[in-house]
């Protein structure tokens, strides 16, 4: 149930409540594609991190280690020793970003396990048993992402296909909800909204689903190697047209930049590898912008990664150390990085939430992005 607590402008501070516990938002969604954050980083840690929701991906956990597994052991919250609330994407998005050879149809899609090379295929039905057999809180419509360089006539085709598949996954987590032996019988169900970068398919597509009442809309095919512009100029288009009772997604975004600016158009959920991906290769978030840790210039910095952070690499280790672990490739270093960057997004979603509620998220903003552009200290 999602409650919307305030406007700032198209910004939404909202209260989303789950079986799992309460989310607010805006929120970043702390990405553990294989039930696992990469860079060696607990459920434990993730608790003192400030992460209110985390991700796994439906595609790899059917894979490996199999979602009857995790179903036998009681479920993903149970597995992986997490309570708070879980999203599982629908692995629509991973199977077109992962397998190579695959063929979509009206059914859904024929593809080979990247870990593997076994035949899969995967329709809407077979992605809500797999998530309701992982008993995530949130569970994601089965959609296809096309490329951003699609034209408009195979857009609206593959959009109208994706509404059709909607349908059939609303009716199936009907169906495994009302199932005695279904672990999680509240499970909720987010809809994609795609159409690319032509407005008008986004806007049909935007109306279609809200007509729908789901538990919240996400919308997909962005951030696929379009211009942030184009980006910000749908979401302006879209948000408008999706239901401002529920709450709204924008899969796999982005920077911190792209973040305050989704905000500012009424987004109020996200996830992304960056923070992750970035720690693990020593660039880290700072409010003066982004440090390589591996340069030369903090060889004898005993400063921390930022002033004032209270992570747990922040309270603790400076510049220097944390270099010299990355450079000998200790694991601590690059564990280390992506607990600082994580608590990075999460506390300024935290500022977000903030910024809202006192009713100056502009000033907020701004300050913020000029900050992060500022010389590198
Ligand atoms: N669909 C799904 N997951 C996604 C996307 C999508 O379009 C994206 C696009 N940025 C990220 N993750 N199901
Ligand atoms: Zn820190």
């Amino acid at each position: 149930m999602y409650q919307l607590l305030k406007k700032d402008g198209q910004a939404k501070r909202g209260r989303f409540t789950t079986v799992h516990g309460v989310v607010e938002t805006p929120v970043f969604m702390n990405v553990g594609t294989v039930a696992a954050i990469k860079g060696a980083v607990s459920t434990d840690d993730l608790r003192g991190i400030k992460t209110q929701i985390e991700l796994s991906n439906t595609y790899h956990l059917h894979v490996r280690p199999g979602d009857q597994v995790i179903r036998k052991l009681g479920g993903l919250h149970k597995f992986m020793a997490w309570d708070r609330p879980i999203l599982t994407d629908s692995g629509g998005f991973q199977v077109f970003s992962l397998a190579g050879l695959r063929k979509i149809k009206e059914e859904g899609v024929y593809f080979h396990s990247h870990i593997d090379g076994k035949k899969i295929f995967m329709g809407p039905e077979e992605s809500m048993q797999i998530q309701s057999n992982l008993a995530s809180t949130i569970a994601m419509a089965f959609d296809e992402c096309p490329s951003s360089v699609a034209d408009r006539e195979y857009m609206e085709r593959s959009v109208d296909r994706t509404s059709r598949w909607l349908m059939r996954c609303k009716k199936e987590m009907e169906r495994l909800n009302s199932l005695p032996d279904t672990i999680n019988r509240q499970q909720m169900l987010f809809g994609i909204n795609q159409g690319g970068i032509y407005e008008d398919i986004r806007i049909r597509h935007a109306k279609e689903i809200a007509e729908l009442d789901l538990d919240g809309y996400a919308i997909g095919g962005l951030a696929v190697g379009e211009s942030h512009e184009d980006m910000y100029r749908i979401l302006e288009a879209t948000v408008p047209h999706l239901p401002e009772d529920k709450p709204t997604y924008l899969m796999g975004v982005g920077t911190p930049a792209n973040i305050l600016e989704a905000v500012d158009r009424g987004v109020d959920f996200f996830d992304c590898v960056y923070p992750s991906r970035n720690g693990r290769h020593g660039h880290v978030y700072t409010n003066h912008g982004k440090l390589n840790l591996f340069n030369a210039r903090y060889e004898l910095d005993d400063r921390p990664i930022e002033e004032g952070c209270q992570c747990p690499a922040c309270r603790t280790y400076s510049r220097a150390y944390i270099r010299h672990l990355l450079k000998a490739k200790e694991m601590l270093g690059m564990r280390l990085c992506v607990l600082h960057n994580l608590y990075f997004y999460n506390t300024m979603m935290e500022e977000i939430r903030d910024a809202i509620d006192a009713g100056n998220y502009q000033a907020y903003k701004k300050r913020k992005l000029e900050g992060m552009r500022g010389e590198k200290s």
